[in-house]
C-alpha cells in the first residue's frame, strides 16, 4: 500500500544496533508489519491443517498479496478466496502498528530482540484481524455500501451473507496465531483474557449502538451524551486504543492493574474522541478520503451530531428533526444535514476538537505517571485533525 512507502519510523532496526547489518534490519517498522502479514497467512493456510479435505476451506481465507495483484489484474477467478486480504491490511494500520511502537517505548533496546519485534508485529496483526471482524459484521447490520474505498465484504456479489462466517474465521484465525507464537510467552494468558474481554465489551458496545436505534422507530429523547459516551467508549475505545497498548504493555511485563488503569484512562477519553470523529466524518468527511459512505442519518444512530445538535435547537427544530431522522429517503437526509448546518455543527466539532486536545494533554500530564508521555502522544498525534 502507498501510505505505509511514506510513513516514517524512527527505528534504525536491531541489526543496526548491534552492528550486524541485515536485510531486515533496513526496514521500518511499517514496512516489517507489511511482511509479517504475507508470513503469516501462509502459516495460517498453508502450514497450520494439514486435512486435504480443508483445502477450498483455507484457500477462501488465503490468497497471498501477490497473487492476489496477479488476479486483479488478469480478472481471472476464484475472487471469493480472499477473506483475508480482502478485509485485512487495507486500513490505517494505527491500532496494529502501535503494538511495536509501544513496546519500542517501554523496553530497554537491548531486550527488543528480533524475536520481540516479530511478536509485537504478530499482535498487532491479531487486532487488525480483530477489527475486520468488527468491520464485516458491522457492515451488515449498519447496511454500509463501502469500507476502505472498496465494496464492503458482504456487498460482493458472490459473499452475501456468508461473510458472516467468514468474520468469525477471520475472528479465530487470532487465536490460531497468537497460540503459535505466544504460547509459551508468560504474558500469553493475559494477552488471551485481553482479547476475549476486550471482544465482549465491543460487542456490549454494539448491542447498545444498535438497541439506541431501532429502525422506524425514532425517538429523539433517547439520544443523551450520557448514553452516548457508554455506547462509544465500549464500541469503539477498549479495541481501538487500550488494547494495542494494554497489549505492548503484558508484553514488556507490565501487569500491575494501576498502571493499566492509568493507561485506560487516558487511552478510553482518547476513544471517545476518536469516535466522536468517526461521527462527525459519517456527514462531513469526503467519501474519497475516508472510503466509506455515511450511514448514521439514514440508520438513526445515536451519533455525536445529533446528541449535539439537540442540545443547542429549538422546539420547533426538533419536531423537524423527528419528522426526518433515521429515514433513509435523498430528501430526508438532506433535510437533516440541512438542520445540522443551521446550527453550525461543523464550528461546534472544531471547537470540541480543540478542547478535546488540551484535556487530553492535561490527562496525559496527571495519569501516564511511570508510562512513556510519548506512548500517549504518538497516539495523539495520529488522530488528531485527521480526515480519514
Ligand atoms: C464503530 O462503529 C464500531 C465498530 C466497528 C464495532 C463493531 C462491533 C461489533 C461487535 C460488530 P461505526 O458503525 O460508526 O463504524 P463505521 O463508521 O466505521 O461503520
Ligand atoms: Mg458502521
Ligand atoms: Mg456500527
Ligand atoms: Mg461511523
Amino acid at each position: 500500500s502507498p501510505s505505509f512507502m511514506t510513513c516514517t519510523s524512527s527505528f534504525q532496526g536491531d541489526g543496526v544496533r548491534n552492528g550486524t547489518q541485515s536485510k531486515k534490519s533496513l526496514l521500518s517498522d511499517p514496512q516489517l508489519f507489511d511482511a509479517q502479514f504475507d508470513e503469516l497467512l501462509t502459516e495460517l493456510t498453508d502450514r497450520d491443517f494439514q486435512d486435504p479435505g480443508l483445502t477450498d476451506a483455507l484457500s477462501r481465507l488465503r490468497q497471498a498479496r501477490a497473487c492476489f495483484d496477479w488476479l486483479l489484474h488478469d480478472c481471472i477467478i476464484d475472487r471469493s478466496s480472499r477473506i483475508m486480504v480482502y478485509n485485512v491490511p487495507g486500513g490505517k494500520r494505527n491500532r496494529g502498528l502501535s503494538v511495536i511502537g509501544t513496546l519500542r517505548e517501554l523496553l530497554p533496546p537491548a531486550e527488543v530482540t528480533q524475536d520481540a519485534v516479530q511478536r509485537a508485529l504478530l499482535v498487532g496483526w491479531c487486532i487488525e484481524m480483530l477489527q475486520a471482524f468488527f468491520l464485516m459484521a458491522d457492515d451488515i447490520m449498519d447496511g454500509s455500501q463501502t469500507r476502505r474505498g472498496q465494496p464492503c465484504w458482504y456487498k460482493k456479489e458472490e459473499i452475501g451473507l456468508d461473510a458472516i462466517n467468514d468474520s468469525l474465521l477471520v475472528e479465530g484465525s487470532i487465536y490460531r496465531i497468537l497460540r503459535r507464537h505466544c504460547r509459551d510467552q508468560p504474558y500469553y494468558v493475559h494477552l488471551l483474557e485481553l482479547f476475549n474481554e476486550t471482544t465482549f465489551q465491543t460487542e456490549l458496545g454494539q448491542t447498545l449502538d444498535l438497541m439506541t436505534a431501532p429502525p422506524g422507530q425514532i425517538d429523539l429523547s433517547r439520544f443523551t451524551m450520557e448514553r452516548y459516551k457508554t455506547i462509544v467508549k465500549y464500541k469503539t475505545a477498549f479495541y481501538s486504543f487500550y488494547l494495542p497498548v494494554a497489549s505492548a504493555m503484558y508484553m514488556a511485563g507490565i501487569k500491575s492493574e494501576e498502571e493499566h488503569n492509568n493507561a485506560k484512562h487516558i487511552l478510553l477519553e482518547m476513544g471517545e474522541f476518536f469516535q466522536i470523529q468517526d461521527d462527525y466524518l459519517d456527514c462531513y468527511g469526503d467519501p474519497a478520503v475516508t472510503g466509506k459512505i455515511g450511514t448514521d442519518i439514514q440508520d438513526n444512530k445515536c451519533s455525536w451530531l445529533v446528541v449535539k445538535a439537540l442540545e443547542v435547537m429549538t422546539p420547533k427544530q426538533r419536531s423537524e428533526l423527528e419528522a426526518c431522522y433515521g429515514r433513509s429517503d435523498e430528501a430526508s437526509v438532506a433535510k437533516v444535514k440541512a438542520l445540522f448546518n443551521t446550527l453550525q455543527m461543523q464550528s461546534l466539532y472544531h471547537k470540541y476538537e480543540e478542547e478535546s486536545y488540551q484535556r487530553l494533554q492535561k490527562l496525559i500530564a496527571a495519569h501516564a505517571q511511570n508510562l512513556p508521555h510519548s506512548i500517549f502522544l504518538n497516539f495523539a498525534k495520529k488522530i488528531y485533525k485527521r480526515n480519514k
